[in-house]
């Protein structure tokens, strides 16, 4: 392969110029050392690049293969490839100036012929991003296990019915977490995949549920016993692969938390395009996960309204966008998490400026959308209507309520005592609207 770094050509390091700039290769809205609500740019944002979609996709659908033809993925021998892919990754995290970026085991080595030859693999890669990341800024938001593209995985991976297959995704996970240690990686990722299923007629639902309760307890444990401080998180997603995943929504996965006991020790990163999929807004699974305090990081991308799958294309709505990161602003901000581009450009974005191009445009549109989500929250019109809306539990009649001051005949007693009827007051649902568009 004919030196890989320069894949993106004579391209500069993107540089903030200003929403007035023509330049396509400079931000308009990113200027990461501005500070929005005394916090920098890029702390609030902490932007990542997913090896996969960018380095490993090669632009395939179901009616056709390959339109990519990525240098690092056409012969020689494979480990030379994976260190070309590593030069490419390492070369685009420096021009967009990002500060983090995301990868699976599969993603950055070639799978052996063995599960300890696949780690030698992946280890081998690892050891050529320590080299780097000794010199560049990029640091490692999470390391993943790819537990789903292999065939042995098609029934699952905690929850196979096959307990070898649990086995050796222990094993997978076991090395990939140990890396995303060594690596300083600020969280790890469990991504269901195939943790579902597709019928009842072969299927043992309840035994599925205890195989992934035990699985996800071996990960903590693990994590604590080598001295990990990052986050697990869970990706909830609703269905694709398996019909019924485990997985299905933030509220679902606090359920399976709950039920294997690990609420205060897991929590979730949420993705756009899967909170659609699941018939949520991306902000309702945000305001969800803060709600029960299980709020982690994010997978920054959206899908296409009028197609039923993850189409995982780049951000370019402000108005969502501004409304999610509203949500994350008023959770606290990322503390491990940040905001992982798991999007890839269409297949026929051939040349590297499009996958550039892809990066920096959605950097930029979250940046605009951060700055008008801090002026709602500055501002702090939204707020005070939603105060408003629920002043009346702040008598002391209404937080009895709530105490176990009162029972159920105390406030039944209470109705008629003081002949309460209640008149309903308007949701103001469109003033809201009007307000939020001021904003932009
Ligand atoms: C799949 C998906 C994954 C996870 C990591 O839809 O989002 O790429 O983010 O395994
Ligand atoms: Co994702």
């Amino acid at each position: 392969m004919n030196a890989p770094a320069r894949f993106f050509g004579e391209i500069q390091p993107l540089r903030y110029e200003g929403p007035e700039s023509r330049n396509l290769y400079a931000y308009r809205w990113y200027d990461k050392d501005r500070m929005v609500l005394g916090k920098r740019m890029e702390d609030h944002l902490r932007f990542a690049i997913a090896y996969w979609h960018s380095f490993t996709w090669p632009g395939g659908d179901p009616f056709g293969g390959e339109t990519f033809l990525r240098p690092w993925m056409h012969g020689g021998d494979e480990m030379a490839l994976a260190r070309a892919k590593a030069d490419v990754a390492f070369d685009l995290f420096r021009i967009l100036d990002v500060p983090f970026f995301c990868f699976h085991d599969r993603d950055i080595a070639p799978e052996g012929k063995s599960l300890k030859e696949s780690n030698a693999n992946v280890r081998a890669i690892a050891d050529v991003f320590t080299k780097k990341m000794e010199t560049e800024k990029v640091r490692l938001l999470w390391g993943t296990a790819n537990l789903f593209s292999n065939r042995r995985f098609m029934a699952g991976a905690a929850t196979n019915p096959d307990p070898d297959v649990f086995a050796y995704a222990a094993g997978q996970v076991k090395h990939v977490l140990e890396l995303t240690h060594e690596l300083g990686g600020q969280n790890y990722v469990l991504w269901g995949g195939r943790e579902g299923y597709e019928t009842l007629l072969n299927t043992d639902l309840k035994r599925e549920l205890d195989q992934m309760g035990r699985f996800l307890n071996l990960v903590v444990e693990h994590k604590h016993r080598i001295g990990f401080k990052g986050t697990i998180l869970i990706e909830p997603k609703p269905q694709e692969p398996t019909k019924h995943q485990y997985d299905f929504d933030v509220g679902t996965v606090y359920g399976l938390l709950c039920r294997a006991g690990l609420q205060d020790e897991v929590k979730v990163n949420i993705e756009a395009n899967h909170a659609t999929l699941a018939g949520h807004s991306f902000e309702h699974e945000i305001a969800m996960a803060a709600a029960l305090g299980i709020f982690g990081s994010i997978d920054m991308n959206k899908g296409d309204a009028q197609s039923g799958w993850d189409t995982d294309q780049f951000p370019t709505n402000i108005e969502d966008t501004a409304l999610a990161i509203y949500e994350i602003i008023k959770a606290g901000g990322f503390t491990t998490g940040g905001m992982n581009f798991d999007a890839k450009i269409r297949r026929q974005s051939l040349d590297p400026e499009d996958l550039l191009l892809a990066h920096s445009g959605a950097m930029d549109l979250c940046a605009r959308a951060l700055l008008v989500a801090a002026k709602m929250v500055e501002d702090g019109a939204r707020q005070r209507a939603v105060d408003e809306r629920y002043a009346g539990w702040n008598g002391p009649e209404a937080r009895a309520m709530l105490s176990d001051e009162s029972s159920l005949a105390d406030i039944a007693a209470r109705v008629e005592a003081e002949g309460l009827d209640p008149q309903p007051r308007s949701g103001r649902q469109e003033r809201l609207e009007n307000l939020v568009a001021s904003y932009f």
